[in-house]
């Protein structure tokens, strides 16, 4: 009655012998089928992690795709006029780099960081430090405004920006977490090209940013300052920012290797413009696109609120830099090459006639006129997929 031999410890010659192979390996079977569920399990069901956890590089590791081909040395440039990347290719995976010692102030604390607090203890090894000089960047770039631009198309063409134009890299933590803050009134053929081309530099440069369009209600005198710290103020409400980049809605840069992000002293980067022969107007110049730390925002109680109409505002902001001690960071002329979008001047946005008398006063005003007595009204807030657009109520002149 072979079929009734005991299915469990008989010898291969008895009966049932390969009733028992098939039955041990349906058992080894189902363990490594257990212990592969497991693994994905405690992956925090992301698959795409697997290969951290068990050393296999991810395409998107390997260090020899796309974007990196076209990298060039940090201060070498490819030769003028030859081909710029298209703008869509940015959006091109970033792949993983070393560890990075940016400054201090800017390391993130990835005690912090949502990734390692959330996963569980196979998966708290986290995502590594972006590099310090991100693999992905093309140097000089060519600008032109000829083509209007769709924003339809342009969205589909930066799919990894999320809605109200958040982005982080996929693979590796930023340091800088930057709100890119642009004062705006009735500027959006300008604000689609400066979309067009900022978004793919951006992600190139893996930074962990958002872009917040300030937007001046009704048709009182522009204020541009008061708008940058309307910015700085709201775009803390949403994230834990560490980095302010301020610019004008009609500067595109030329060069990718002019990260948009914080440093040890505050950052302008709008050094070399096309207007002015791509060099500085003069040496105290601070206008145009500019980078602030949180901390270096702060100690100088922000912006001024009360230049009303064009000018002198960012030469006030120079001056209160200076007068706590600062120094300014600038790119070199190179690297530091912007166009301007040629525009007439706006409406409600003639020159200020007392920004003289104020840029003379700045150390007595500074700490009675700045972010300690900031008012406004948000009126609407827009996320659109590739931008937040605030609106605000700034007030007249006083
Ligand atoms: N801005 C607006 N709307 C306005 C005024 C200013 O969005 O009505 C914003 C915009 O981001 C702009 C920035 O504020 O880039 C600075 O303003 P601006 O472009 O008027 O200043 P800029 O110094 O030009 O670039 C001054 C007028 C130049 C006239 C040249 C005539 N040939
Ligand atoms: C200075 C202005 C700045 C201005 C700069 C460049 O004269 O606000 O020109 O202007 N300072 C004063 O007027 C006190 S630009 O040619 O870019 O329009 O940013």
């Amino acid at each position: 009655m072979r079929f009734r031999e005991p299915l469990l410890g008989g010898s291969a010659a008895m009966p049932g012998a390969s009733l028992q192979r098939a039955c041990r390996l349906l058992v080894a079977v189902c363990a490594l089928h257990l212990g592969v569920t497991l693994v994905y399990y405690l992956a925090g069901r992301d698959l795409s992690r697997l290969p951290y956890l068990v050393g296999v590089p991810t395409p998107l590791q390997a260090g020899s795709s796309g974007a990196a081909a076209i990298k060039q040395p940090s201060e070498e440039l490819r030769p003028q006029g030859a081909a710029p990347p298209s703008p869509v290719d940015a959006s091109s995976e970033p792949r993983r780099g070393q560890d990075s010692s940016p400054e201090a102030d800017f390391r993130p604390g990835l005690s912090n960081n949502l990734t390692s607090a959330l996963v569980s203890p196979i998966t708290a090894l986290p995502l590594p430090a972006c590099p310090e000089e991100s693999p992905l960047l093309v140097g000089p770039m060519l600008i032109e405004f000829k083509v209007p631009v769709d924003l339809t198309l342009l969205a589909k063409q930066n799919p990894e920006v999320k809605v109200g134009g958040r982005y982080a890299p996929k693979d590796c933590i930023s340091p800088h977490k930057v709100a890119i803050i642009i004062p705006f009134r009735n500027r959006q053929e300008h604000l689609k090209y400066w979309l067009y081309y900022l978004h793919p530099i951006l992600q190139r440069q893996q930074l962990d940013y958002g872009i917040y369009v300030i937007n001046q209600a009704g048709d009182s005198m522009f204020n541009r300052a008061k708008l940058l710290n309307v910015g700085f103020q709201e775009a803390l409400k949403d994230y834990d920012y560490n980095c302010f980049v301020f610019s004008d809605v009609d500067l595109i840069p030329m060069d990718d290797r002019n990260t948009y992000r914080c440093f040890s002293q505050p950052r302008h980067i709008s050094v070399a413009m096309d207007k002015f022969g791509f060099s500085l107007p003069y040496v105290q110049f601070f206008g145009g696109v500019s980078a602030l730390s949180k901390q270096q925002f702060l100690t100088i109680n922000g912006f001024p609120n009360n230049y009303w109409g064009w000018g002198g505002e960012d030469d006030d902001i120079f001056n209160r830099l200076v007068f706590k001690g600062m120094s300014i960071s600038r790119p070199n002329a190179v690297v530091g090459k912007c166009r301007m979008i040629r525009h007439s001047r706006d409406k409600k946005n003639e020159p200020n006639p007392q920004r003289f008398d104020r840029i003379a006063h700045t150390k007595e005003t500074m700490f009675s006129d700045g972010l300690n007595t900031l008012t406004y009204k948000v009126l609407d807030i827009e996320r659109n997929p590739l931008y937040t657009k605030i609106t605000v109520d700034v007030g007249t002149p006083s």
